[in-house]
């Protein structure tokens, strides 16, 4: 079997770590793996597998003779670094913002839009959705496939751990406070996190809603490849350290019921259907932290509408919603193309 050189730009962060486990737990086929991350940790070891591998500084010549470079150093090291990556002969996998919405790169999750990573060839990257979209979609895309879907109504209610490791640490420090009966303080949200939920995910635009909640508009439209799905968004932050959960509504085109939708889950790729109500069985972000699949339950008709759908979806955000889900990428692209 043939084996890869990967770079993981960002490797010292909370994305860049999951990679780095997510490709043991995957066994990719490696044969280099180079970490690079800003100057601040340049020098540091981070340990994979048996080896501790020294941290080299982000450049436009870090890339020599990678294959797959993986970005999560945030968007603007991906607009500044990932053409010159691309350019060195390595595909990029970028978690960021930074290209999703270009025309001319392919935003994809491997389950519902797999086909989407040929088009890598006019630019050389491959774009990562946003966490929250990309487990909606491994929920909506076999109802989608099956009845076709009108329109989509979401609330999220997403773990700090979206917003990195300071977010961890704040929630964490604000709950060891309340406990020792001290004064609650935020940094990293405008308001106190714990006991709390925040309306409030990414900067507001002139619209009124956030880009969380526009990435989540924007993105379903390219990934379904459907420009006229309607989909609104509420995007909250909720005092939980991993696991993304969404409400998720929708109005299909064609009638279908809680049965089928279930039984289209059953089987569908990348889903775990827990959907046991009356046992007090339901997706639950505790139960999804470490694992790879998508968590689908609640599901009902929507008794308002005749053809409507409602169900809870949660997943690992650090996982499926970034570091798993670039991976997933890494491979089948290695696959058809190496
Ligand atoms: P994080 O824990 O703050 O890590 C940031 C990483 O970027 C660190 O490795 C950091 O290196 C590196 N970095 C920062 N500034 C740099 C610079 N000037 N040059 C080189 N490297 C630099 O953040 P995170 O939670 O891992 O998220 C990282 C990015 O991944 C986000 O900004 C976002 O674009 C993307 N992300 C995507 C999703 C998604 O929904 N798909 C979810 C979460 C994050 P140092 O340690 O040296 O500072
Ligand atoms: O807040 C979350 O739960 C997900 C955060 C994602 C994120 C955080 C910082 C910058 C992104 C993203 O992936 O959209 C970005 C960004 O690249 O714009």
């Amino acid at each position: 079997m043939s084996a890869y050189n990967v770079a993981i730009a960002g490797a010292t962060g909370a994305v860049g770590g999951a990679m780095l486990d997510v490709l043991k737990r995957r066994d990719f086929p490696l044969k280099e793996l180079r970490l690079l991350a800003s100057e601040r940790s340049v020098g540091k070891k981070l340990k994979f597998k048996d080896q501790e591998i020294e941290v080299q500084l982000l450049s436009e010549d870090a890339f020599t003779d990678i294959d797959v470079a993986l970005f999560s150093a945030g968007a603007t090291r991906s607009l500044d670094f990932a053409p010159a990556a691309a350019k060195a002969g390595a595909v990029v996998v970028d978690n960021s913002s930074a290209f999703r919405m270009d025309p001319e790169i392919p935003l994809v999750v491997p389950e519902v839009n797999g086909h989407a990573i040929d088009q890598y060839t006019k630019r050389g990257i491959i774009a990562n959705p946003n966490c929250s979209t990309i487990q909606m979609m491994v929920a909506l895309k076999p109802i989608y496939d099956k009845v076709g879907i009108k329109r989509i109504v979401v609330s999220t209610y997403q773990a700090v751990s979206g917003s990195g490791a300071s977010a961890i640490a704040e929630l964490q420090k604000q709950a060891e406070d309340y406990a020792a009966g001290k004064e609650i303080t935020a940094s990293v949200y405008p308001h106190q996190i714990l006991f709390n939920c925040l309306p409030h995910i990414d900067s507001f635009l002139d619209n009124g809603y956030t880009k969380e909640e526009m990435k989540m508009v924007n993105e379903t439209r390219k990934i379904f490849e459907n420009d006229s799905i309607g989909v609104t968004a509420t995007t909250v932050r909720v005092p939980v350290f991993y696991g993304h959960s969404e409400s998720i509504n929708i109005e299909t085109e064609n009638k279908i019921s809680a049965a089928e939708v279930k039984e289209l889950l059953q089987n569908a790729p990348g889903v775990k259907l827990t959907d046991d109500p009356q046992n007090n069985v339901y997706p639950l972000a505790t139960d999804c932290t470490g694992k790879f699949e998508t968590l689908v339950g609640r599901i009902r008709e929507d008794e308002s509408i005749a053809n409507g759908i409602n169900m809870w979806v949660v997943s690992d955000n650090i996982l499926k919603g970034a570091a798993l889900n670039a991976v997933q990428i890494a491979e089948a692209f290695v696959q058809k193309y190496k």
